[in-house]
């Protein structure tokens, strides 16, 4: 059996603002979700400390319960990584450390695996330019030539992300030449986003009847999922997708922007919000969500459904779609797991695609130009058809099913 995983949180806060209880919270869900048993939790309101983040006291406390890991909220610098492990011997994370951890746990598909490893590359790289830093100014004992071992190991982890950025290039470029088929092919294609645990998956479970893997944790879903659904005679293709969550380093939005451009190649995002949240963590995980959503430069509509109302009574529902609404103006009220709201938000996710549009084409009367119609027939809403000297159709239908249609002889008319 697996070694139990123990750890001590620790969270500073600055005594200029109030206390914030949901960090914490959020610090032991992320730490549970990774494996590990908490022994204590450590909180200090000061300034931050130079050399270890917290004060010599507080890491000194959290070292009298002998976890195996002292897990920080704060981001920790790589001298204050190096500091506490060099005076204390002891293994640090910081928040970030921690959820690459869950995701490498995670991680399943190629395309996952490669993305966590560039995340933690680029948080690896300024780690060992700074301690061949240090030991180029004689800060740190190494060998004579000081530094050499760090220089090397500077240039394999370069290397290396140079060459998962190629891999990723190409899974990207493969992501792109789906979504041009899918499209072809009459889909929409929507994306489900969201932060962490808002119950995306659930959301695809009840709209598509598929299941994915829901569970009352940070970080279920890392891979994209889709599902075809039809809402109002639309095709439609539901992405479920990896959440979000505050404060995320600019550097992992981007390794994991080919898993992110599911979203941001959507023709449309149904952002999902938990409104059983506390108003100000509701709040707060929807700017964390709208931030997130600007980093992966969305342009498409979003629609933004409160997910989880069956936990409310319809008077604190309004109260809090009322508190919210200046960032999320015309939110849909639902929950996945009464079906409630889910008509309401089928009628707007289709009042919010973009409108097919109106095609007069030709096409021979030939073998080729009528297995042409009967994939329109598939692909498109066909409207009329006249079997002239030509087949002349007339239909609804995405811009990109057309154009494929003309690789096949079909005339715009
Ligand atoms: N009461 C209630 N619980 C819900 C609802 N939707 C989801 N949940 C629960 O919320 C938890 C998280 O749901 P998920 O669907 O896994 O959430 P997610 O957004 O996909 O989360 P990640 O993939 O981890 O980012 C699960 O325990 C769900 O059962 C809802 O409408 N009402
Ligand atoms: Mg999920």
């Amino acid at each position: 059996m697996d070694e139990e995983k123990t750890a001590v949180l620790l969270i500073r806060e600055n005594p200029s603002k109030s206390p914030d209880p949901y960090r914490i919270n959020e610090l032991r869900g992320l730490a549970a979700a990774a494996g590990y048993k908490v022994l204590a939790e450590i909180l200090q309101r000061r300034g931050r400390d130079q050399r270890f983040q917290m004060g010599r006291g507080k890491i000194e406390e959290a070292l009298s319960y002998h976890p195996q890991k002292l897990i920080f909220y704060n981001a920790l610098s790589p001298n204050q990584v190096y500091n506490i492990r060099c005076e204390y011997s002891a293994q640090v994370l910081d928040r970030f450390n921690l959820i690459l951890e869950i995701f490498s746990s995670r991680a399943s598909s190629r395309e996952a695996k490669l993305q966590v490893e560039l995340a933690r590359l680029s948080y690896d790289a300024p780690q060992v330019k700074n301690a061949l830093a240090l030991k180029k100014r004689g800060e740190q004992p190494g060998f004579r030539g000081a530094g050499a071992y760090e220089q090397s190991m500077y240039h394999d982890i370069r290397g290396r992300m140079a060459k998962i950025r190629l891999e990723l290039e190409c899974v990207q470029s493969m992501g792109e030449d789906r979504r041009q088929k899918r499209r072809e092919q009459g889909f929409d294609l929507v994306a489900l986003a969201g932060y962490t645990n808002a119950g995306k998956s659930t959301l695809m479970n009840s709209l598509t009847g598929s299941e994915v893997v829901a569970k009352d944790q940070p970080f279920t879903t890392l891979s994209p999922t889709t599902r075809a659904l039809e809402v109002f005679g639309r095709k439609v293709l539901l992405t479920d997708t990896v959440g979000f969550i505050d404060d995320l380093p600019h550097f992992l939005i981007k390794a994991f922007r080919s898993t992110l451009s599911e979203i941001s190649e959507a023709d449309l995002v149904l952002l999902v919000a938990d409104i059983s949240d506390p108003i100000d963590l509701l709040r707060r995980k929807l700017i964390a969500s709208h931030k997130a959503l600007w980093d992966c430069e969305v342009t498409a509509p979003i629609v933004t459904i409160l997910n989880k109302a069956d936990r409310l009574d319809e008077m604190e529902a309004s109260l809090k779609v009322e508190s919210i609404k200046d960032l999320a103006p015309y939110p849909v009220l639902a929950s996945a797991v009464t079906g409630q709201g889910l008509g309401v938000l089928e009628e707007c996710l289709s009042q919010r695609l973009q409108p097919l549009k109106e095609y007069e084409i030709s096409l021979p009367y030939t073998s080729e130009g009528l297995s042409e119609l009967s994939r329109l027939y598939e692909t498109t809403e066909l409207l009329t058809v006249s079997y002239e000297k030509e087949l002349i159709v007339r239909l609804r239908g995405r811009e990109e099913t057309i154009a494929k249609a003309g690789l096949s002889g079909a005339r715009l008319r």
